[in-house]
């Protein structure tokens, strides 16, 4: 929260010491400058990066036949999944330093509920498979072998994984690369993840999040993607928010949830990624290559975005909108 913010609550608590929680949340939402709130009709759909546009339009479509945001963020999540072009999402992105591409997903909907996968080898759709943990199990995240058990039961096909493009692009790596533990390369060219926020016509707020991972990570490594809190995180009383970039430093600040408490605490959609990214900048000495954004969606249709670094971009679109924008950030490469 910004000083002035500060100030005027700390005034407004002084004069009246009966406010409510609900009444100091509104005298702070009113101390937000306009110029900091984007703001849209809804529904409403968010994504992270630029593959996010063609994610928007599947959920869109769910969304403009007043759809519910649970349908919307999952068909949009199956569109980057589907797209065999993308080299982060869905079978055909990165593998681990093993050469298998391990895939992670969640959603989460506004009633609280959420589901999730980790480390599934060869299916599709990742978030469908989520989606079922959500509402076929008591659980919430299978990952590994139980995962997959649980999906084929479903009839979930598993494909052949990885696929030839991807295979090739290894063996060329794996020689340059022998050593253990890699760097992360997490930057506008090279990202993995998309994560999908959505607000239906009735003002019901989920999201989605799906991904390969860090590309070359240790094998049985999960990232924040698939962690309710760090990757993504629904309150619909406040609104909703995911994450994208190095995961470690996501799960560390609990992310995704960071985000939706500052919301809750009166803070817009930009301040609150922001606060996320500024507590991930304090705690990490070395910032080199360490990537990492959210995107936040409040319950009034406002959003916004914070990344570490330059290039981060958020995909929106409404029914008077269908744009890519650039997200604020503190750093530039
Ligand atoms: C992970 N957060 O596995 C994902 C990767 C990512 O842009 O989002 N990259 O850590």
């Amino acid at each position: 929260m910004k000083r002035r913010s500060f100030f005027k609550v700390g005034v407004l608590g002084g004069a009246a010491a009966v406010l409510t929680p609900k009444d100091l949340f509104a005298a702070q939402t009113t101390l937000i400058k306009d110029s900091e709130i984007k703001n849209a009709s809804k529904p409403i759909v968010l994504s992270t990066w630029s593959h996010g546009l063609e994610a928007n339009k599947g959920a869109w479509s769910v969304l403009e036949n007043k759809g519910s945001s649970l349908d919307a963020v999952m068909k949009g999540a199956m569109v980057t999944e589907s797209d065999r072009s993308n080299r982060s999402v869905g079978i055909s992105g990165m593998p681990d330093r093993t050469g298998h591409v391990t895939l992670d997903a969640c959603i989460m909907d506004s009633e609280g509920r959420s589901g999730a996968v980790g480390f599934v080898e060869g299916f599709e759709h990742p978030i469908q498979i989520a989606r079922e943990v959500m509402e076929q199990t008591p659980h919430a995240m299978l990952v590994g072998k139980g995962a997959e058990i649980f999906a084929k039961q479903l009839g979930f096909k598993k494909l052949k994984s990885p696929i030839s493009e991807v295979k090739k692009e290894y063996k060329e790596w794996i020689k340059k690369n022998p050593e253990l533990v890699v760097k992360p390369i997490i930057n506008h060219e090279n990202h993995d993840t998309i994560g999908i926020l959505a607000m239906d016509s009735e003002g019901k707020i989920s999201g989605s999040c799906t991904t390969s991972g860090w590309a070359y990570k240790m094998p049985g490594r999960l990232g924040d993607s698939p962690i309710i809190g760090a990757g993504l995180f629904i309150d619909n009383e406040v609104g909703g928010a995911v994450a994208t970039g190095l995961g470690e430093a996501i799960i560390r600040i609990a992310g995704s949830h960071t985000v939706v408490e500052c919301m809750r605490n009166g803070m817009s959609p930009e301040e609150a990624c922001k606060e996320a990214v500024n507590r991930i900048i304090r705690k990490n000495k070395d910032l080199t290559g360490l990537q990492c954004g959210f995107i936040a969606l409040d319950k009034d249709g406002n959003y916004g975005a914070y990344s570490v670094y330059n290039g981060f971009n958020i995909a929106v679109k409404s029914i008077d909108k269908e744009e890519l924008i650039d997200s604020a950030y503190d750093r530039k490469w």
